[in-house]
C-alpha cells in the first residue's frame, strides 16, 4: 500500500492535534517543518506521535556536528525519521544516520525541491545526491511530484529504497508519480480544506485506486 504523509504546516499544537485525529484513518505519518516546530515547540513531536509516526523535516543543511545536534533533538523528541539536504554532503548526512543509528530512526534525503527554483541549482545533481544516499544505507530520498520523469529516473538509480514525493495539490504536482513513488507528502490540500477529513479521505481512495 502506497503511503499518504500529511505535513501539517500549521502554526500551533491545538491545530496540528486536532487535524491529525480528524485525518487519523486516511494517513500513515505526519510530517513536521519548522513553522510549526518554531511556534508550538519541539514537544508537539511526542504529542503528533501519539497519533502516528512523525517526520521531522528540519531540511538539515548544516555542517556535520550541527547536522548530528539537529537529528538528536528530533529524535530525542520522539520522531520516526528525519529530512536531510543531499547538498550539504555526504558527511552531514553521515552525521544524521550516525543519530538515526542509535534511535532505530529514518533518514530520508531531499534529492531536488519541488518548486521551480529546485530546476535551477539541485536538478543537476539529484541523480548524484540520490546515489549517494543509496551508498550510505539512507532510508530514503524526497523527490519530486512535480517532475514525474525525473522521480521515474531516481527510481533506477535508488531501486528498492524508499521515495516520498511532494508537491501534488497545491504545487501542481501528479498522481501520476505514484508509477514511481512509495507515496506521496500532501500539505495544504489537507490542512487548509473547509474539510480535511473529507480530503484526506479523497486523496486516500486515489492513492488506493493506483497501488
Ligand atoms: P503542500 O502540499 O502544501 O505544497 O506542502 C508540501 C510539503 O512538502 C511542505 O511541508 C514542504 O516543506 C514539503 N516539501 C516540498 O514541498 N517540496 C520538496 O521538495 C520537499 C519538501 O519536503
Amino acid at each position: 500500500m502506497k503511503k499518504l504523509v500529511a505535513a501539517l504546516d500549521v502554526l500551533s499544537s491545538e491545530k496540528a492535534v486536532k487535524i491529525a485525529k480528524d485525518i487519523v484513518d486516511y494517513v500513515d505519518e505526519f510530517k513536521v517543518n519548522y513553522p510549526l516546530v518554531l511556534s508550538a515547540g519541539i514537544k508537539v513531536i511526542k504529542d503528533l506521535s501519539k497519533i502516528r509516526p512523525v517526520i521531522a523535516d528540519f531540511k538539515i543543511a548544516d555542517v556535520p556536528h550541527l547536522a548530528y545536534m539537529i537529528s538528536k533533538i528530533a529524535f530525542e523528541s520522539g520522531a520516526l525519521a528525519v529530512i536531510v539536504h543531499g547538498f550539504s554532503g555526504s558527511d552531514s548526512v553521515k552525521a544524521t544516520l550516525d543519530v538515526a543509528r542509535d534511535f532505530d530512526g529514518k533518514v530520508y534525503v531531499v534529492t531536488e525541491l519541488s518548486s521551480k527554483g529546485g530546476e535551477e541549482y539541485m536538478t543537476k545533481f539529484s541523480v548524484d545526491i540520490a546515489k549517494m544516499a543509496k551508498k550510505l544505507g539512507c532510508h530514503g530520498i524526497i523527490a519530486p511530484a512535480t517532475r514525474v520523469e525525473k522521480v521515474k529516473i531516481l527510481r533506477e538509480v535508488v531501486g528498492k529504497m524508499e521515495i516520498l514525493c511532494p508537491g501534488v495539490g497545491f504545487q501542481g504536482g501528479s498522481f501520476e508519480v505514484l508509477k514511481f513513488a512509495d507515496g506521496i507528502i500532501v500539505g495544504r490540500s489537507i490542512y487548509e480544506s473547509e474539510d480535511p477529513k473529507k480530503s484526506a479521505r479523497e486523496i486516500r481512495e486515489i492513492i488506493n485506486k493506483r497501488t
